[in-house]
């Protein structure tokens, strides 16, 4: 790093205020289970065709715990191991291709790290192939002590990704009876089953999801039923093995479910034009976390992304982690959140970085750029240094 780039790292970090101490530690010494959702997108979420609800066991845990409803993905060319990093490292995975393929080695400051040195036994479970977005080596970067991949399943039940995919119920089973809970634990289930294309689900949900029905569109909502009940099962597992009273459970999506091209039905289900604002506001998934000891029932529409995650759970557990390019959610108040294409997101407008243009986010009218630039340039920088300090191994500098 030149000695401009280091002092731009430097006074990041040293300029980031403590927003403010709400839930402050109320998890601390807790177990961790985060469960990223393949292709959750925010429109499942408390939506019903022919009357009935897409995602019912979604919505009840939604309602009782705390919810985040404008929670953007910032996921790039690694999709969803672009996910796993940024929940992992508060980083903004890399804009041009996978941060795990070309950046697997560097030195990183990462949550299971952070929980590893508290006495936490930190795992992944993802029930594919380990050499898949080179998880084996990157995991070893991220601090993640034991990797459960296909190998070590009982593949007894195929559903999804045209099959290939063990079942998300025959997953979440598993996953539960081989953590460890004799010490605190941190442990990441990453889902399959409602992977694209969608096509697996005739026969695993009854949801009639007419006019839709054989569209991506209508499968996916069939999947992501499937999925939420899974998820459903996953938390009675919870209940019964007496983990869910001691254990912070995270629930996210990882990305969109359908990449524009062939969102013509998702426009027409959300009664919405066709365009770039529309589509952008479309980009959020949806994240529940449940505190055990703290009562939930809270939506939080405050603009945030994935990047905010990790520093939100840091205050929650009450882990120090000055490393964190986001904002704890919980007590953020002005929402902005970046996407990886450079659109900015905020409480207030929306710049579609495609076009350069600004709308106001309420009504989708067009803003006057000129009295935002500023702002969004701020913003964009926050995407440009991460994309640098991985670049260049910062944290190895750091370190020394
Ligand atoms: C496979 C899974 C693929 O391991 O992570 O998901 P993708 O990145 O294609 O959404």
């Amino acid at each position: 790093m030149t000695a401009e780039e280091k002092k731009q790292m430097e006074d990041f970090y040293k300029n980031k205020q403590v927003l403010g101490d709400k839930f402050k530690g109320v998890a601390k010494g807790k177990n961790l289970l985060i469960v990223q959702v393949e292709s959750l997108q925010g429109f499942a979420m408390n939506k019903t065709i022919n009357g009935k609800e897409v995602t019912p066991n979604l919505n009840k845990l939604a309602k009782e715990n705390f919810y985040f409803d404008n929670y953007f993905y910032q996921v790039k060319g690694g999709n969803t191991s672009d996910a796993e990093f940024l929940t992992n490292t508060s980083l903004y995975p890399i804009n041009e291709g996978a941060v795990f393929l070309r950046y697997p080695t560097n030195v990183y400051n990462t949550l299971p790290k952070a929980l590893k040195e508290r006495g936490y036994t930190t795992s992944s479970f993802h029930a594919y192939n380990p050499s898949f977005w080179n998880r084996s080596i990157m995991y070893q970067s991220l601090g993640i002590q034991n990797f459960i991949s296909y190998e070590d399943f009982n593949l007894d039940e195929f559903a999804g990704w045209g099959g290939y995919a063990l079942s998300d119920e025959s997953f979440f089973r598993q996953s539960l009876e081989k953590i460890d809970t004799t010490k605190p634990f941190c442990s990441m289930l990453i889902t399959l089953s409602s992977h694209h294309p969608y096509d697996y689900f005739g026969e695993k949900t009854n949801l009639d999801v007419k006019p839709y029905e054989k569209t991506v569109l209508g499968n996916y909502l069939g999947a992501i039923n499937y999925v939420d009940s899974c998820i459903g099962k996953l938390i009675e597992d919870l209940k019964k093995r007496n983990l869910y009273d001691n254990t912070v459970v995270v629930i996210y999506g990882d990305h969109y479910a359908l990449p524009k091209t062939q969102a013509s039905d998702l426009y027409k289900l959300e009664n919405v034009e066709p365009n770039n604002f529309n589509w952008l506001r479309l980009q959020k998934v949806p994240l529940i976390i449940h505190i055990p000891g703290v009562e939930g029932g809270q939506t939080i529409s405050t603009a945030s992304a994935q990047v905010d995650l990790l520093p939100t759970i840091a205050n929650l557990m009450d882990i120090d982690f000055p490393y964190a390019m986001g904002q704890d959610m919980f007590n953020k108040k002005d929402g902005f959140a970046l996407l990886r294409d450079y659109s900015v997101v905020t409480d207030k407008y929306l710049y579609d970085a495609s076009e350069s243009k600004v709308y106001n986010i309420k009504d989708g009218s067009p803003l006057n750029i000129d009295e935002y630039k500023n702002e969004i340039e701020k913003i964009m920088h926050l995407g440009k240094l991460s994309d640098l300090m991985i670049r260049k191994n910062a944290f190895k500098a750091v370190k020394k």
